[in-house]
């Protein structure tokens, strides 16, 4: 399953319960970048300069990171891939991943919400966490790398007939209701 949507419309928070309820691994990249930057590895290093400035970690990079990751055990029945793909090479390069672990994608979630709340929700997480890249500048150049960029990765899913959207707008819990019964009917009608 992918979990697609702008910076802060809720897709780390929901990741993890779905991830709960579905008994599948979630895997994100930014967090997986975070854990880099905080150990100061040189993947860390690397990527820490792109994310403080709001910018795409380069492809070449998150997918080899998205690759070894995926090839992993826990990863052989299922994963949910929350932050990945973000641009449309990184699409084809996850095709070509599921193809060598000849697997193919049950559910691509889109989470939606109006730039104005993203900016809200994020604004207030930086004064509870202090996270480098939520900052307003950031988060607006967050934004529009999501529209000039992530839309394109949506349409292509659209094209191909697999996405579903869920509005993201509402209380956790609600939004957490509406994920899972989307993710339900796309099972009832494969
Ligand atoms: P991410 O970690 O994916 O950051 P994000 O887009 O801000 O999403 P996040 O999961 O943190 O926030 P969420 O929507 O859950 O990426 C960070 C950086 O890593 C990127 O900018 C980039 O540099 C790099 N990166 C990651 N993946 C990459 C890729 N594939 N290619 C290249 N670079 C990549 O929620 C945010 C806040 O909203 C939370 O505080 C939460 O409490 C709140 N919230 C959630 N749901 C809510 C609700 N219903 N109501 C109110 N608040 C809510």
């Amino acid at each position: 399953m992918l979990l697609i949507g702008p910076p802060g419309s809720g897709k780390g928070t929901q990741a993890e319960r779905v991830s709960e309820r579905l008994e599948i691994v979630a895997i994100s990249t930014g967090d997986i970048f975070r854990y880099n930057v905080k150990e100061q590895t040189p993947l860390g290093i690397e990527a820490k300069k792109f994310m403080d400035a709001g910018d795409f970690v380069p492809d070449s990079v998150t997918n080899n990171m998205v690759r070894d990751r995926l090839l992993e055990d826990d990863a052989a029945n299922g994963f949910l891939l929350d932050g990945y793909p973000r641009t449309v090479a990184q699409v084809e390069y996850l095709d070509g991943i599921l193809a060598e672990k000849g697997q193919q994608l049950d559910v691509v979630l889109q989470l939606t919400a109006d730039d104005d709340e993203l900016v809200a929700r994020l604004l207030n997480r930086a004064k509870e966490t202090g996270r480098s890249d939520d900052t307003e500048a950031v988060i607006r150049h967050r934004l529009h790398l999501y529209h000039t960029q992530t839309e394109a990765v949506v349409s292509q899913y659209a094209d191909r007939g697999t996405l579903t959207r869920v509005d993201g707008i509402g209380a956790v819990d609600e939004v957490t209701e509406r994920v899972l019964a989307a993710i339900e009917s796309v099972k009832s009608a494969s």
